[in-house]
């Protein structure tokens, strides 16, 4: 029987009601380019301050209830007292991001590299971010290389391959029975060559030999300008090696702006085939993250309206009229076919979603609620000497 437009609307009402919006932790820091980073009053001073403004995020949106963590930038003592502190703020501390990209010795290279001290100095990190998963309850070890060439000739690109396969092999060993290895690609930067994981292929080839709980994290910045990212999703659910998303947006390269923003018919278009693919049934098993720097706007701020952006493309993608979209397709109705994922597209799902929160006892509208709340001219009068995300520490 067909639907109805109130049953699709109860129905994105019941997945909205679940879905869940993993934050940076780097967001809340000072950030900027290789040209300047720009100081803002009241940035976290520390780890623990950073999960009070994720945590305030949360409350206002009550679509953000983990924290993902970058090592070492949010290096700690005591990481069950971190999990500890992020609970009894109300929220949780979700994946873990290895880093292996801020240290001179990977200049040539992390587990890639040709020294075999590089490479093991770079996989016990690996390994030690394993042991912080297992302090904090995580689930998810989430490792980007920027391991690559920037010359032909530099190092032997099959070579890398197989150093990589052996560093990856050895982390997996060490997963536990409920955690997972999220592999990220990116084109290129820093390297400017041959980056040794470049593409989705290359990714889901990696886990595809580790196995079922290695799985791909699609950046969602990190492809050539045109690529159809969207299909990249579809393909990655059809295999089940959809592990999780960097959210953000980009104009030109890895601009790491605000999901949603530069270009949101995209993030729509991503969100119908995450649909498509139950990537947001209640046992799902992609995780939705936001990888951003808010470079000129303020960075709270800047994570609500980013979690807003992530609702509305998914309200939308959750409206497609699935029934008459299939019949058009059977039919070979193009105009048809198309006229429906537009006319979802082009719904104004704000009400909607104003509603929502309505019902869960939030404020309808988020943004406004954190200005009245006074959180950040608060946060700028205690706090004096914050952190850097981490790009430029
Ligand atoms: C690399 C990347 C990766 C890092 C993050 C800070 O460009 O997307 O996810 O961990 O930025
Ligand atoms: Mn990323
Ligand atoms: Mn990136």
């Amino acid at each position: 029987m067909a639907t109805t437009p109130s049953d699709r609307r109860a129905g994105a009402l019941e997945v909205l009601r679940r879905q869940h919006i993993e934050l940076p932790s780097w967001a809340f820091g000072n950030s900027g380019t290789r040209f300047k980073v720009f100081a803002r009053q009241g940035v976290p001073r520390d780890p623990w301050e950073k999960l009070a403004d994720a945590a305030q995020v949360h409350r206002l949106t009550g679509a953000a209830p983990t924290v993902a963590l970058h090592i070492p930038w949010d290096r700690v003592d005591d990481y069950a007292a971190l999990a500890a502190h992020a609970r009894e703020l109300g929220v949780g501390i979700g994946t873990v991001n290895a880093n292996v990209f801020q240290d001179d010795d990977y200049m040539l290279g992390s587990v890639t590299n040709p020294d075999p001290a590089v490479r093991r100095k770079a996989t016990d990190h690996l390994l030690e971010c394993v042991d912080i998963m297992d302090a904090t309850g995580s689930r998810d070890l989430k490792l980007w290389f920027s391991d690559g060439t920037n010359y032909p000739g530099q190092d032997d690109l099959r070579t890398r391959q197989d150093r990589l396969a052996a560093a990856l092999a050895e982390v997996y060993g060490r997963l536990g029975p409920d955690q997972r290895l999220l592999l990220e690609y990116k084109l290129f930067e820093p390297a400017f060559y041959a980056t040794d994981v470049p593409d989705w292929g290359t990714a889901y080839a990696h886990c595809l030999e580790l196995g079922e709980k290695a799985v791909v994290c699609v950046d969602t910045g990190h492809h050539a300008a045109h690529t159809n990212i969207e299909f990249i999703v579809a393909f990655l659910l059809r295999a089940g090696k959809l592990g999780a998303f960097d959210f953000n947006s980009r104009f030109y390269a890895d601009d790491d702006l605000m999901v949603g923003a530069a270009d949101p018919f995209q993030l729509f278009r991503i969100m119908y085939e995450v649909v498509r693919g139950g990537g947001l049934a209640a046992d799902t098993g992609v995780a939705f993250m936001l990888d951003q720097c808010h470079n000129i706007e303020p960075k709270i701020a800047g994570q609500i309206r980013s979690v807003m952006n992530v609702q509305e493309a998914t309200a939308k993608a959750l409206l497609v009229d699935a029934d008459t979209l299939a019949a058009a397709q059977r039919e070979g109705d193009v105009l048809a076919a198309n006229a429906a994922v537009m006319d979802a597209y082009n719904t104004d799902v704000r009400p909607l979603l104003a509603d929502l929160r309505t019902e869960q006892g939030l404020d309808p509208d988020p943004m406004a609620a954190h200005a009245r709340s006074g959180y950040a001219e608060r946060a700028a009068a205690e706090r004096t000497g914050g952190t850097q995300a981490g790009w430029g520490a």
